[in-house]
């Protein structure tokens, strides 16, 4: 499931090669790609960041909320995995003691809330312009990146953990996405 693929024609000298190649990693952000064998197994799956009445938390309240999707056949534990809105700042939330069950997704909760419970994160989601991304240590695994965010619809993936990100029509927190996201 790799997300950079980029290809480009043979360079004739090495010079060439090596403007290429610092263009490559640009591209794909910036940050290293963890090698951490879990990371090719979790993604960002939706994320809603105008959430209206969508869903709504243990308070009652409709927050903002993402879900990290693991494609895998067994449950990936996050001991070490962190997430964050701020690519400068990858260990922003260490979400360690969370798990995300196989084939199934972890719902997360952007509310600046931490006293809500463990799945309740230090920040929210921007409608107008943001990205939330995740790392295993320096290592990126995954983001997602919008603007104008509309009211209840979400931006996720289709098929689950694996396709572009698109608008949800119908958006599914904290479930698999199928095709509410088509
Ligand atoms: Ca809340
Ligand atoms: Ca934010
Ligand atoms: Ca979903």
């Amino acid at each position: 499931m790799q997300r950079c693929t980029p290809s480009f024609a043979s360079p004739l000298v090495v010079a060439a090669v090596v403007v290429v190649a610092v263009v490559v990693v640009a591209g794909c952000g910036g940050a290293g790609i963890s090698s951490d064998p879990r990371a090719s197994h979790l993604r960002i799956n939706e994320v809603m960041p105008a959430n209206a009445a969508s869903c709504v938390d243990g308070a009652g309240e409709a927050d903002d909320w993402l879900e990290l999707f693991n494609d895998s056949d067994a449950d990936i534990d996050l001991d070490g995995v962190s997430i964050t809105d701020d690519r400068t700042t990858p260990d922003k939330f260490a979400l360690d003691g969370l798990t995300v069950p196989a084939g199934g997704v972890l719902l997360l909760w952007a509310d600046d809330t931490v006293a809500q419970g463990t799945d309740h994160l230090p920040f929210k989601l921007s409608a107008a312009a943001e990205e939330v991304l995740l790392f295993i240590g320096e290592g990126k695994v995954d983001e997602l990146t919008w603007t104008g965010a509309v009211a209840d619809v979400g931006l996720g993936r289709f098929p689950d953990g694996s396709g572009e990100p698109t608008l949800c029509a119908l958006s599914s927190c904290g479930d698999v996405n199928g095709a509410a996201c088509e």
